[in-house]
């Protein structure tokens, strides 16, 4: 049986796609800073599967090491890594941004998941087996007003995806990246800093993408037989057409 290892699974993508995976019967390795909310998932899930916790914040890279270091040789060899924790924090044009929200977003999504990869990748290559997917964002193909260091993280991603991709391909390891639209999480709740009012106008007028529906479509790229890598995909929601443009009369 495969066991995965997902960052960000206490919330939104992340926790769909531990639940979806847990379906599979595949043995779970849940990350996120959240212990009490990785309990819980814990206990929820452990009727399909094995399910071990790791709290770390992903900024920590010894804590990050010490983590996976950590794990019982039973979850020891890890075939499915979904890099998925991540936040904007905040929306403001360049020359107003927070110092703090450029060093959250660029420690996090990008210095963060680098740290989990150099964890585990070695491991991969090691096994000559593995697969990797890294959760960018439409905000890694385009930029668009005041999303600025966000996008910056996020094509950040989009980069070291096809870095990976090139790099371990001669070790048989599978890389790819999903990049989502818009989906309904506690995504903008953070952005906004716990504007909740905020946050749900941006969903309001139109059918966002749920967490469950990019979770299906990470459970279809690591159910592909071994020969098919999908190593970019793109998925909005029906009404959006750019970061930009969301038709709110569908
Ligand atoms: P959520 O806010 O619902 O989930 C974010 C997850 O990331 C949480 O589990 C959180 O766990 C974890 N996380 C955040 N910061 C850290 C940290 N410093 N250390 C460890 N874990 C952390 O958002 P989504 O599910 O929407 O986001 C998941 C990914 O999807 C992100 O990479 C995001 O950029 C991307 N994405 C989201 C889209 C959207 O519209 N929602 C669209 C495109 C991409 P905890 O707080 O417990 O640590
Ligand atoms: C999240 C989607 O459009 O808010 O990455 O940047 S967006």
């Amino acid at each position: 049986m495969k066991t995965a290892l997902i960052t960000g699974a206490t919330s939104g993508i992340g926790k769909s796609t531990a639940i979806a995976f847990a379906k599979l019967h595949y043995k779970l390795i849940l990350c996120g800073r959240r212990a009490d909310r990785l309990d819980q998932l814990q206990q929820e899930l452990g009727e399909h599967t094995q399910v071990h916790t790791l709290s770390f914040d992903v900024r920590d890279k010894q804590a990050v090491f010490d983590g996976i270091e950590s794990l019982p040789s039973d979850f020891g060899t890890i075939d499915i890594l979904i890099n998925n924790a991540g936040n904007a924090h905040g929306l403001d044009p360049i020359q107003t941004g927070n110092l703090e929200d450029w060093d959250a977003m660029m420690d996090i999504n990008v210095k963060g998941l680098l740290y989990v990869s150099k964890a585990i990748i070695p491991k991969m290559v090691n096994q000559k087996s593995g697969h990797i997917i890294n959760i960018g964002s439409i905000a890694a193909k385009e930029v668009y007003p005041n999303g600025n260091v966000y996008c910056a993280s996020k094509h950040a991603v989009d980069a070291v995806n096809k870095a990976m991709l090139i790099d371990l391909n001669q070790y048989g390891i599978k890389v790819g990246a999903v990049h989502p639209g818009l989906v309904e999480t506690e995504f903008s709740n953070v952005r906004f800093k716990g504007d909740d009012d905020r946050a749900d106008n941006v969903y309001k007028g139109f059918d966002p993408l749920t967490p469950d529906d990019i979770a299906d479509i990470i459970a279809f790229v690591v159910t592909r037989p071994y020969h098919v890598n999908i190593s970019d995909l793109i998925v909005l929601p029906t009404a959006q057409a750019t970061s930009t443009m969301v038709n709110k009369s569908l």
